[in-house]
């Protein structure tokens, strides 16, 4: 199982979310601290949200397999700039959540994960559990572990870490 971390504003649904996958019933709690599960690591939102605070979303995204963009559908206005995958080197997925939300505007959401540079967007719902079995399912699938030369190997070819080498191009022995 991938090891997502979670940012994004408070609110924004990523305590939820981490409850929804775990299959249990929803309880607010205010998430206080960054908090290291098997599978998740949630932050609280004021990590996003202020400036002194967003460069620990970097650092504690290096524990991390994928990191997860979390933002509700109902948010009136995005925190995060384009390029904002630049100081993280992890595959960058982004979660929008509050989807069941009357006041919900999923393309204008994800538009702005585009624009952030989320290579997937998942669409889910904490509350009726819309879209938890997909992100599950994309999670499942372990990233091969790689040693320090095909790390590099992979720089060298312009490739990200996480990306899948070309056809017919293998790693030199
Ligand atoms: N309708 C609806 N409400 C949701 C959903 N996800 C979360 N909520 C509600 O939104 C509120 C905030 O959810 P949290 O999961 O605590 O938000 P958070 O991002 O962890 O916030 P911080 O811990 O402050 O960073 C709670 O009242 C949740 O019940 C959802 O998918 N749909
Ligand atoms: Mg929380």
């Amino acid at each position: 199982m991938k090891k997502m971390f979670l940012m994004g504003r408070s609110e924004a649904g990523k305590t939820s979310l981490v409850q929804a996958m775990k299959g249990e019933e929803l309880h607010y709690v205010k998430t206080q601290y960054t908090d290291s599960g098997e599978d998740t690591i949630d932050s609280p939102g004021e990590y996003a949200e202020s400036k002194w605070f967003s460069v620990g979303l970097a650092c504690f995204s290096f524990e991390a397999d994928v990191v997860a963009v979390v933002q509700a559908a109902d948010e009136p206005f995005n925190l995060f700039c384009d390029g904002s995958h630049s100081f993280i080197q992890r595959p960058l997925i982004g979660v929008i959540t509050k989807i069941d939300s009357p006041y919900a505007n999923i393309p204008m959401v994800r538009q702005w994960l585009m624009n952030i540079g989320c290579e997937r967007i998942f669409l889910v719902s904490n509350v009726t559990r819309d879209g938890i079995d997909e992100l599950i399912e994309y999670l499942k699938e372990d990233l091969p572990p790689l040693t320090m030369e095909q790390a590099i190997f992979k720089q060298q070819l312009g490739l990200n870490e996480w990306d899948p080498l070309p056809e017919g191009v293998e790693y030199p022995a």
